[in-house]
């Protein structure tokens, strides 16, 4: 009896281990940006994920996510911005200083 209990109790394990790593898996992703632009159009991501923005650039840029009431202010050549995304839904992300970079963070 003691050694069924102790094997359910590491299969629960199991289980909740690799479903902590699938989870894991979606919470934190990375945008570049070079060349005035983000190196992704759209990612997605899962609730609570947190997407660093690195600066690969040689100008200075911004992150703005009207949404989230985002705004990161300067953010310098070498510079990461790291922002959460705690709900669910579609968020614009733009550059303030140069109106042509746009990408988009989905969120599930
Ligand atoms: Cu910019």
């Amino acid at each position: 009896m003691k050694t069924l209990e102790r094997s359910l109790f590491f299969a629960g394990w199991l289980f909740a281990a690799t479903g902590a790593g699938l989870a894991l898996a979606s919470t934190a992703a990375t945008v570049t940006q070079v060349d005035k632009a983000f190196t992704e159009k759209e990612i997605s991501v899962g609730q609570g994920a947190t997407v660093h923005f690195v600066n690969n650039d040689s100008v200075k840029h911004n992150i703005l996510i009207k949404k989230l009431d985002f705004n990161s202010g300067l953010q310098g050549p070498g510079d990461s911005v790291a922002v959460t995304f705690d709900k669910p839904g579609k968020f614009k992300v733009r550059c303030g200083i140069h109106p042509k970079m746009k990408m988009k963070v989905v969120v599930n």
